[in-house]
């Protein structure tokens, strides 16, 4: 037995000596990045944790800074001189981006991510979104996509007995009964169902909830329509006039600010609130301000006729980091980049970007959640500041905090329930290279969001609207259409 156990151990001491062996023999890849630093004070090479970061993905990081302010014409300076380092945060997909992009001063990923743990998971959304000509080149700085939601009174519904909506009739009923059922159990006829404000961002998401469409849908040859030619779009306008026609919603909506669109629900007038669903968390702290504990519930979408979840996404990223090919000379050059970008996504590195030092700024505790020492967030930011500017995050990978128990239900629904659920616009990434739009796009946006506003108010009707349709189509829209359809076509 004894024996045995001395055995074990010897072969334990030898497969760890080979694997420190193995280790010290793996070259650190030497990382030069442009990174953006707001401050003018960035990380210092010497820093604790860009140390440890760089040991953990066995890194040496170079850092080029640039100052966020004049961010855009150093980047145009480097790119027309081609001094850009191998790996370069780009802040968005501005037309030099693209520019270069297509005169392949960038690689071309899109055949290469699926090679990668991590880097293979980037949402498809996303990925259409920091498309040019229908390719990738870079992995996109990754922002929360599906992060619409519905925040609702909990204790409303309770108090009527009523059940969490899952469909867009259910969501009527509940409307209905939060205007006309006495929610709040006071007697006076003093509460609506919904508050909608001049922005036209719930109506869109509602039209996604229908089917239909985000801005732009995609027909089976590659071509185009505006998304209030599909069938899904018109019921969602009739669904929403229904409301406004009942009473349901704010009569003002039209003209109301978004600056005081929450105002209603904060004061306990109305009941529900379509908007970012991490609003859930600011409306229950107004709440329990005013001592109503425990009254705010938020969930992602609700079921439209076909049956199916919808729900529109946010851009869902803040632009990309590249890989030059003035950088990354030979393939075998980008692979190792790609492979220090993947190896980035790990919870460890994610865990670094987010929190710090482990040990030092954060713990993680018993149950597996991230508890950050006091005051560590004031350290990590002067310390660290500009170093997560090139996290691109493309797993959500990172250990949680533990959270409230709404806060808990935002995380929920904005990173577990809407990924899969958002609806992509196809024309997200075209529109910037579009010559009709950089012409006509606001004044064609302006006619058809006006047009809808005016045909849910009464203002418009079904004739009138289809007149201001037609006039989308005659001030440039059909130009638009088929400009969109051919870049589109052309991605194929
Ligand atoms: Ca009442």
């Amino acid at each position: 037995m004894k024996s045995r156990i001395l055995c074990l151990a010897l072969a334990l001491t030898m497969l760890l000596t080979f694997s420190s062996f193995a280790l010290a023999e793996d070259e650190p890849y030497e990382a030069d990045i442009l990174c953006i630093t707001f401050t003018g004070e960035p990380i210092a090479d010497d820093a604790p944790t860009k140390l440890a970061f760089e040991e953990l993905t066995n890194s040496l990081i170079n850092f080029t800074w640039v100052a966020d302010s004049n961010y855009e014409e150093k980047l145009n300076v480097m790119m027309a001189s081609q001094s850009l380092p191998t790996i370069v945060v780009l802040k968005g997909l501005t037309s030099s981006v693209i520019e270069n992009a297509r005169y392949g001063a960038f690689w071309d990923l899109t055949d290469y991510i699926d090679d990668y743990e991590y880097l293979s998971q980037i949402n498809p959304v996303i990925i259409n979104n920091v498309s040019i000509d229908g390719r990738l080149y870079g992995i996109p700085r990754t922002r929360v996509l599906g992060r619409m939601g519905i925040t609702y009174r909990k204790d409303w519904l309770a108090n009527l007995g009523m059940e969490e909506p899952t469909t867009v009739d259910e969501l009527y009923d509940v409307l209905y009964a939060f205007t006309y059922n006495d929610p709040d159990g006071n007697g006076e006829n003093d509460t609506y169902g919904m508050t909608w404000c001049k922005y036209d961002g719930p109506l869109d998401i509602i039209t996604t909830w229908f089917n239909g469409g985000n801005q732009w849908v995609e027909q089976e040859d590659g071509s185009v329509i505006p998304y209030f030619e599909t069938d899904g779009y018109w019921e969602a306008m009739q669904w929403a006039k229904k409301l406004y026609d009942d009473g349901l919603v704010n009569e003002d909506f039209a003209v109301r600010d978004s600056a005081i669109w929450t105002d209603d629900f904060k004061a306990s007038r109305s009941g529900v609130f379509v908007d970012c669903a991490d609003a859930a968390q600011r409306m229950d702290s107004s709440l329990v301000e005013q001592g109503i504990e425990d009254a705010v519930w938020v969930i992602g979408t609700v079921a439209g006729p076909d049956g199916n979840l919808y729900n529109l996404p946010t851009a869902g990223h803040a632009g990309i980091v590249a890989i030059t090919k003035a950088g990354a000379k030979t393939e075998e050059d980008l692979r190792a980049a790609l492979e220090f970008l993947d190896s980035t996504n790990t919870t460890e590195a994610m865990n670094m970007f987010t929190y710090g030092l482990p040990g030092r700024d954060f713990t993680i505790d018993d149950e597996g959640y991230v508890v950050r020492t006091e005051g560590a967030t004031d350290t990590i930011n002067q310390e660290n500041e500009g170093f997560n500017q090139f996290m691109t995050n493309v797993a959500n990978t990172a250990t949680q905090e533990k959270r409230s128990t709404i806060r808990e239900q935002v995380y929920q629904v904005q990173y577990v329930i809407n990924p899969d659920l958002c609806v992509a616009n196809p024309c997200q990434s075209l529109l910037s290279s579009s010559t009709v739009y950089s012409e006509k796009g606001s004044t064609l946006e302006t006619i058809v969001d006006d047009a809808r506003v005016q045909y849910i108010v009464g203002q418009l009707d079904e004739e009138g609207y289809k007149a201001e349709i037609q006039r989308w189509y005659d001030q440039g829209g059909a130009d638009l259409v088929a400009e969109l359809s051919e870049m589109n076509q052309a991605t194929k």
